[in-house]
């Protein structure tokens, strides 16, 4: 009898391990893939949606590759475009985008929200429209 209950405790234990590895695993992996384009056109395309919108869960960490194309115009530093969220600017949503592609690791606000990231570099005609949303919301 004895024996018997020390074998399924073994069991528990090993079941708790398995378990919680399993459930580590996509906390090991949690940073999420957005990829976007800030184009030629002056307008930012995000990979998979019809429209520019970033969706987020509250303090999501998100990796952004953002490939830049050149407009028609340029910054001194040679930035051909930017995406900056200027509520977040100081959690690092402030990002000088260069010809090519280029990733940064941010994170979605705590909160849920509508924020606007735009572009700050004077790049040409639709500068002023070039602007992207992020979404961020409980799923
Ligand atoms: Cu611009």
């Amino acid at each position: 009898m004895r024996g018997a209950y020390s074998c399924s405790s073994i069991f528990v234990v090993l079941f708790l391990i398995i378990a919680g590895g399993g459930a580590r695993l996509p906390a090991s992996d949690d940073t999420r893939l957005v990829e976007i384009v800030a184009d030629s056109d002056n307008r930012f395309h995000v990979i998979g949606e019809k429209t520019p919108v970033i969706h987020a869960r509250p303090g999501e960490r998100l990796r952004l590759r953002i490939t830049a194309h050149k407009g028609q115009e340029i910054a001194r530093d040679g930035a051909v475009h930017s995406l900056v969220v200027r509520k977040l600017r100081e959690q690092g949503w402030d990002l000088r985008l260069y010809e090519g592609t280029q990733e940064f690791t941010v994170n979605a606000p705590a909160s849920s929200g509508e924020f606007l990231a735009e572009c700050t570099v004077k790049c040409g005609p639709g500068h002023d429209d070039m602007r992207l949303k992020l979404l961020v919301k409980q799923q």
